[in-house]
C-alpha cells in the first residue's frame, strides 16, 4: 500500500499543473485539494485490479489518477456552502475556507475535466476501443446516474428516515459508483481478463463500495474529527439518514461484514484469489479513519 501510495501522489504531482504556472491561484487551490492527505482507496483499488489484468503499471497511474481527481472534486464541491457546508478536510481547512467559494468551485469543475483529460491522452489500454470504453465507463460512474445523482438524493434525504433499500440506492450512486468504477478502470488496463472474470470483479467492486459507505457511516457516528480529519457526528447532527440511524451501529458493522464476504466470494473467480484486492477490502472494512 505505502508503495501505491507513494505512486499516485508523484503521478498527481506530476499531472496538476504547478503553482506558480497561471492561474496561479486556482493551481494552488487545485494541488491543495488533491495533494498529501487522503488514503487514496480508490487508487489502490485500481492497482489491485491492475495487477490481476497483468497491466502495465504506468497504465494504471493514469487509470488511478483520473478516479482520484474525480473523487476530489467531489470532496472539495461536497464540502461548499451550498452542500454540506464544512471547515474540515482531511485534517486541513476546506477549500473555500483556505481560499474561497469561487476558487472552491473552478477547483472542482477543473479537477473534473482534468480526469478525462489523462485519461483520453494517456495511453492507459491496449487499444482505442478500449480506452473510450473506459472514458464513458467514469463519465458514467461520475455524473447523474452515477455519484452526481446519489449526492442530490443525498441533499433531498436530508430530515427523512430512508428505508434500508433505499439507503442502499443512495450510497450505490454517491459513493459506491466511483469506487466500482476505481476497480473496472484498473482491470482495463490490461487485458488478461475474461469478460467473466471482469464480470466477477464487477461484483466485487460493488460489495466494496457499499462496505466502504456502511462503514463511513460508523466511523461517522462513532469516530472523533481528530480521527477521522473530517467533522465527525456530523450525519447525526444534520438529520442525514444513514445506516446508523436506520440499523444502529452493531446491525451496520454486521452489514458491512457481510457486503465484505460477499466481495470476497467474488474474488474467488479470480487468479490468485483476487491478488491484493482481498487485502484492499479487509482494509475498507477496519479502517479506522
Ligand atoms: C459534489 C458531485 C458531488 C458529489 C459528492 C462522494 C460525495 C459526493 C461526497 C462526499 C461526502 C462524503 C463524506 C461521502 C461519504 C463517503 C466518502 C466519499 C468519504 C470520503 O472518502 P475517503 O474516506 O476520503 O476515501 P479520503 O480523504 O481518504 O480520500
Amino acid at each position: 500500500m505505502l508503495d501505491r501510495q507513494a505512486r499516485i501522489e508523484t503521478t498527481l504531482q506530476s499531472a496538476l499543473p504547478a503553482s506558480e504556472i497561471a492561474p496561479a491561484r486556482l493551481h494552488s487551490a487545485m494541488r491543495y485539494a488533491v495533494l498529501g492527505a487522503g488514503k487514496r482507496v480508490r487508487p489502490l483499488l485500481a492497482y489491485g485490479a491492475g495487477e490481476l489484468a497483468c497491466a502495465q503499471i504506468e497504465r494504471v497511474d493514469y487509470a488511478a489518477a483520473s478516479v482520484e481527481l474525480i473523487h476530489a472534486y467531489s470532496l472539495v464541491h461536497d464540502d461548499m456552502p451550498s452542500m454540506d457546508n464544512d471547515i474540515l478536510r482531511r485534517g486541513r481547512p476546506t477549500v473555500h475556507v483556505e481560499f474561497d467559494e469561487a476558487t472552491a468551485l473552478l477547483v472542482g469543475d477543473s479537477l473534473q475535466t482534468l480526469a478525462f483529460q489523462l485519461l483520453s491522452e494517456r495511453a492507459v489500454a491496449d487499444d482505442a476501443s478500449r480506452q473510450l470504453e473506459m472514458i464513458a465507463l467514469l463519465a458514467r460512474a461520475s455524473g447523474s446516474r452515477g455519484m452526481a445523482g446519489g449526492q442530490a438524493i443525498d441533499l433531498e434525504s436530508t430530515s427523512q428516515a430512508l428505508s434500508v433499500p433505499e439507503l442502499e440506492y443512495m450510497h450505490i450512486h454517491k459513493t459506491g459508483a466511483l469506487i466500482r468504477a476505481s476497480v473496472a478502470l484498473g482491470a482495463r488496463c490490461g487485458g488478461a481478463l475474461s469478460d467473466a472474470q471482469l464480470h466477477q470483479l464487477d461484483h466485487f467492486g460493488k460489495f466494496i463500495g457499499l462496505a466502504f459507505q456502511v462503514v463511513d457511516d460508523v466511523l461517522d457516528a462513532q469516530s472523533t474529527t481528530a480521527t477521522l480529519g473530517k467533522t465527525a457526528g456530523k450525519d447525526a447532527r444534520n438529520q442525514k439518514p444513514t445506516y446508523v440511524s436506520a440499523l444502529g451501529i452493531e446491525r451496520s458493522r454486521a452489514l458491512a461484514g457481510e457486503l465484505r464476504d460477499n466481495a470476497l466470494q467474488a474474488l474467488d473467480w479470480l487468479p490468485d484469489g483476487g491478488g491484493h484486492l482481498r487485502q484492499l477490502a479487509d482494509f475498507i472494512v477496519l479502517r479506522k479513519f
